[in-house]
């Protein structure tokens, strides 16, 4: 048995009911397989990939809190501290009900990647809760962002730790939490990323996942001698990194016309009004059946199906697992010549195997949807120095890191004889930064 499959069995079996981390593990470490066998005695000698597949450290808490009626909720948070050999923890946290141990593993374990191919200094972690913020009120929300933190600010900080935003947790979460740590602490530091921009939030960091994704996957269409210009882009999710997504997809000259909620999607003939979308979605909090309300160009479908419509390109921006084989399957009839993942996992190994089999162009998701953490990292550094960049120097660097990923998925995927096999190269070249950090730390 190879090292990659012992590992895999062993972290599997130490790890039971995580399927989504199972998943991850299994992705990742396959892929990377070529490069590991390069140096697989020393590798195994040192347990590297034991070591790796082991995250650091992993809080589990109890958060109880008073709702609008009086009654005592108590939710359950995570903080999963994964690898820290290239910086402090970083990561978002999310608040979903599906939210449970195994799920924030397979996050964290893909923010390890992720952040490592940003080449800023940022280690990877990632929490949350099982609480969800629909149909609270703002009160509630804010009590409960307070008792999360009540007990979080003990493990985070500055240098330590610094957690931003996910699935459920924006601007409005991030500003109550930072509150109740700069309450308890006393201190006024970059210990949140995401944050307002009158308390140390950076320019372009509510845009920088979907712009991000945009600059990545215009990279690789370039690669490949196409353009976004006039091409049919369908989207999933409606949250922030779908509305930056089609608002730069806009910009590039691409014609966004899809969005979904958990409940159903719209197809826009006339393509998305990004700003009746930001009105329902940001102001008023409001579903994707109200967006088709107020539009005579589009249509609502309740439930799952986005994947059935005609486009050219396709960005999965909602959740893990929701792009599968019978949705790649139709995309590729409808003639799809790219995906690229604006959420982490959204789609499934088999799927992914079958786009890039029929040559469909694959943007994965640890290098395309980069940009949120890469401008959090720039957060951290305008925190550090205690000044504000313009929106121009934060899109300007945003948009070199995402060329200069898109060159380390490349130029790995060709050192391995894998051209054009970005999510090896992905995997690969994020391998290559941990790894040679961890192995010069010593067994840490
Ligand atoms: P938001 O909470 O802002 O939006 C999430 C969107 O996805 C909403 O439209 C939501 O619908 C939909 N969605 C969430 N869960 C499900 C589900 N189980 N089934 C169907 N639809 C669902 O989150 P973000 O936009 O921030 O995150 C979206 C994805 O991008 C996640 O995978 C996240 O991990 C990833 N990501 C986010 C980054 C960031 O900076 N925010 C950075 C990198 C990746 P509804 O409102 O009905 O729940
Ligand atoms: O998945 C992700 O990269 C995020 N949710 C953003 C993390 C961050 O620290 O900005």
């Amino acid at each position: 048995m190879s090292y990659v499959d012992e590992v895999i069995a062993k972290i599997t079996k130490e790890n039971p009911g995580e399927p989504e981390f199972h998943q991850t593990l299994n992705e990742v470490l396959k892929s990377i397989e070529v490069a590991v066998e390069e140096n697989e005695d020393i590798y195994r000698q040192d347990g590297l990939l034991e070591r790796l597949a082991n995250p650091e450290r992993q809080i589990k808490f109890r958060i109880p809190w008073v709702d609008d009626e009086g009654q005592v909720q108590v939710n359950t948070g995570y903080r999963v501290q994964f690898n820290s050999a290239l910086g402090p923890y970083k990561g978002g946290l999310r608040f979903h009900p599906s939210v449970n141990l195994g799920i924030i593993k397979f996050l964290g374990f893909e923010q390890i990647f992720k952040n490592s191919l940003t080449g800023l200094p940022i280690g990877g972690g990632k929490g949350g809760s099982d609480f969800d913020p629909k149909g609270k009120s703002d009160r509630e929300v804010m009590k409960f962002c307070q008792s999360f933190m009540s007990e979080l600010y003990r493990h985070i900080g500055a240098d330590q730790d610094v957690p931003a935003g996910d699935i459920g947790v924006g601007g409005r979460e991030i500003g109550y939490l930072y509150g109740q740590y700069k309450r308890i602490t006393k201190n006024y530091e970059g210990v949140l990323t995401g944050k307002g921009l009158t308390f140390g939030g950076s320019l372009a960091r509510t845009e920088a996942t979907g712009y991000g994704l945009l600059y990545f996957t215009n990279e690789i269409l370039k690669a490949n001698n196409e353009t976004m210009e006039g091409k049919d882009i369908i989207v999933s999710g409606s949250g922030n990194v779908a509305i930056y997504a089609i608002e730069k997809a806009k910009q590039l000259g691409g014609n966004p016309i899809t969005a979904t909620d958990s409940t159903g999607w719209v197809y826009d003939s006339e393509g998305i009004d990004l700003e009746l979308l930001k009105e329902i979605k940001e102001i008023k909090r409001g579903r994707m059946s109200d967006y088709a309300a107020e539009r005579s160009s589009a249509e609502y479908h309740e439930g799952k199906g986005v994947w059935s419509v005609k486009g050219d390109i396709a960005l999965p921006c909602a959740t893990q697992n929701e792009l599968t084989i019978d949705d790649a399957k139709a995309l590729v009839d409808n003639g799809v010549i790219c995906v690229s993942e604006g959420a982490n996992m959204p789609t499934t190994l088999d799927a992914t195997d079958y786009l890039m089999d029929n040559d469909v162009l694959f943007g994965p998701a640890k290098a395309a949807n980069a940009g949120g953490v890469a401008v959090s990292a720039l957060e951290m550094s305008q925190n550090s120095e205690r000044l504000h960049w313009t929106f121009d120097e934060v899109d300007n660097r945003l948009q070199n890191i995402m060329k200069d990923i898109f060159i380390q998925c490349n130029s790995a995927s060709k050192r391995f004889d894998a051209e054009k096999n970005y999510v090896m190269g992905a995997n690969i070249a994020g391998f290559e930064r941990v790894a040679e950090a961890m192995q010069a730390q010593g067994i840490v």
